[in-house]
């Protein structure tokens, strides 16, 4: 008999896992994380360490309950257009279809956004034959609002979000400088079959208090990758990591689209390098996924999937999360 979940501890320990999408399908909790693998390989700033090949989908019945692995859900043999690494997905339903979405490199090296389709929650999932026409970078993250759907993603350094400053991808291209607003994440409203982009995707923009724009060189408040979006009290919450300051920070709009303005600190540094999360209403309670290293003594590369509770304060602001803090 598998053992409960609990707060703060992995998910699952049989293999490793990162980047938890959650969602509530079916009246349960379905988790959608990368499957990071064990290896000897390259680890560097472009992210070669995470050299994932498949995705396997994991459930609750509840929180405290336990966690099933539904087994491989998707594999790059199986993706025609993919060469390798696939990194952060996150998983969609409309059109009475679950949508699986993913980043992989083309047999370019250039990352790119693709989807897969199932009836089931747990997959399998189909994947088209080539990557949604237009995208670029990492980590999709999809918000069903009502009758539209936005997928947001980008992510800088081995995410390749600096290569598509000119709208085509550069390959020498480097970050803006210090002074410079810092690069945002991107937005595209999906076609009402969910496998192309409506339109061009938009870089979103994140601004402080009085308007300012957040500065490149802001690195405990600029976006790095990770992006989220979920809706509290009928405003638009954009949560995402801040990669060298491995922060979870969060930003708040009245429009999808922004310009979100910054808030403060979700989740502070985790166990590893990279810190990726998601947000997700269970019942009558907020949940916060995340994952971190403990599992593997902080091997970044090898990461267990786990979730807290997730409070707001009266004024709709995010209580910060310390993940080793009181339980
Ligand atoms: O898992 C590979 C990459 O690491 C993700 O795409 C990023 O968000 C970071 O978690």
């Amino acid at each position: 008999m598998a053992k409960n979940s609990k707060p703060n501890e992995p998910l699952v320990t049989h293999i490793f896992t990162a980047d938890p999408s959650a969602h509530v399908f079916e009246g349960k909790l379905y988790i959608y994380p990368s499957h990071d693998l064990d290896h000897d390989g390259p680890s560097n700033d472009n992210g070669d360490q995470y050299a994932m090949e498949d995705y396997h989908v994991l459930s609750m019945d509840d929180v405290n309950a336990p966690c099933a692995d539904h087994g491989e859900a998707l594999h790059l043999r199986d993706i025609p257009w993919a060469s390798k690494q696939l990194w952060a997905p996150d998983a969609a339903y409309k059109n009475n279809t679950y949508y699986l979405f993913f980043p992989a490199r083309d047999k370019e090296g250039i990352f790119r956004i693709g989807v897969a389709t199932s009836p089931n929650p747990a997959g399998p999932f189909t994947p088209e034959e080539n990557y949604i026409p237009g995208s670029f970078s990492i980590d999709p993250a999809v918000l069903v609002d009502d009758d539209k759907a936005y997928v947001y993603f980008g992510g800088l350094w081995g995410g390749q979000l600096e290569k598509w400053q000119t709208g085509t991808f550069n390959p020498d291209a480097e970050g803006p400088a210090p002074t410079a607003p810092a690069l945002g994440p991107r937005v595209a409203e999906l076609s009402d079959d969910m496998l192309t982009f409506k339109s061009e995707p938009q870089e979103i923009s994140i601004v402080d208090e009085n308007g300012n724009p957040i500065l490149a060189s802001d690195e405990d408040r600029r976006y790095f990758e990770g992006p989220w979006v979920h809706k509290y009290n009928g405003l638009y919450y954009l949560s995402y990591s801040t990669g060298t300051t491995h922060k979870i920070v969060y930003a708040v709009s009245e429009n999808p689209q922004g310009p979100f303005v910054f808030k403060g600190t979700i989740l502070t540094p985790v166990i590893g390098w990279t810190t990726h999360h998601s947000i997700v209403q269970f019942k009558d309670k907020w949940y916060l996924f995340y994952h971190d290293c403990s599992l593997s003594d902080g091997v970044n590369h090898k990461r267990s999937v786990k979730y807290t509770e997730l409070k707001y304060n009266e004024d709709g602001t995010i209580q910060t999360i310390d993940p080793y803090g009181e339980k």
